[in-house]
């Protein structure tokens, strides 16, 4: 059973991909992202769509990376990236990084579904670390969804020191094994964890006003050393990389997923 290609003419061309685990979660953000007027983001299109045979020659498996992204008022880049290979391989990750002329977090979702387990993260990431003026207002209401979900939820571990500054106090973060009763926690308090998450992200995003010339250049700044820093430490890159070779793998994380222009 293959996933159904797609002929996309643009980035912003609905993704419905055949079997892809994570298909209700992104629809829940098509449905929440539907009263905002999106407008096409150009995505390269070798980074549309991107598909390998991989695993031994008596059991195929195809990997398939499809790239979705639009805009909008205020918003600069939402960008989804999409992997879908057998049952235990399953990534949507999801980046909305607002327009600098705003005090607003980045928006950002990682599920990710490999043989060994659900990893899940998601927050309201601080473009600037230590300005107590920036998102100031933002964490009394991330800070009760974010504790009536992860408390039904187990917590996912250590994470990378060097991440830690960049984590708002509402970050979600779980691990959960492969099965079914995964998957129930997953209908149950994941996506409606994300569907929480996102609908108070475009609350801030309607409520925003623009800010000094001299603020938006530091939250440009902001945005740029966190966007170098994911980009150098993708923890996606060894399996792109694996899939698609170093050429594609490095341009699709500098130029796509976290591209800084
Ligand atoms: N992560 C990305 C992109 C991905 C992606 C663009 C295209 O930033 C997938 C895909 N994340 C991905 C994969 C893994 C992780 C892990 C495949 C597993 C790697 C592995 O185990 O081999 C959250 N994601 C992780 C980890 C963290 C996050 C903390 C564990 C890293 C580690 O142990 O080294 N990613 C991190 C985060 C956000 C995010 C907080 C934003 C909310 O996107």
């Amino acid at each position: 059973m293959s996933i159904v290609k797609q002929i996309r003419l643009n980035s912003l061309s609905p993704l419905n991909l055949q079997e892809w685990f994570w298909q209700p979660i992104f629809n829940d953000m098509i449905d929440l992202l539907s009263t905002f007027n999106l407008e096409n983001y150009p995505i390269p299109v070798d980074y549309l769509y991107k598909s390998v045979i991989t695993g031994s020659s008596r059991k195929p498996i195809e990997v398939t990376t499809s790239t979705w992204a639009c805009k909008f008022k205020k918003i600069q880049q939402i960008r989804a990236a999409c992997i879908q290979g057998s049952g235990s391989l399953s990534v949507f990750n999801l980046v909305i990084k607002p327009c600098s002329d705003y005090n607003l977090p980045f928006f950002g979702a990682d599920f990710v579904t490999l043989p060994n387990g659900h990893l899940l993260a998601l927050d309201l990431q601080p473009v600037l670390k230590s300005d107590p003026f920036h998102t100031e207002d933002v964490w009394e209401k991330l800070i009760p969804i974010h504790h009536r979900w992860q408390s039904l939820l187990p917590d996912g571990g250590d994470i990378p020191p060097e991440a830690k500054s960049y984590f708002s106090p509402g970050f979600l973060w779980t691990r959960l094994p492969l099965g079914n009763s995964s998957i129930s926690i997953i209908n149950e308090s994941i996506r409606p964890a994300f569907k929480e998450y996102l609908s108070l992200y475009l609350q801030l995003i309607s409520n925003a006003d623009r800010v000094s010339r001299e603020f938006s250049l530091k939250l440009l700044a902001g945005q740029k050393s966190y966007f170098t820093y994911r980009s150098e430490k993708d923890p996606a890159r060894g399996m792109l990389t694996r899939f698609y070779g170093k050429d594609w793998a490095e341009e699709y994380i500098h130029k796509v997923l976290f591209n800084i222009d």
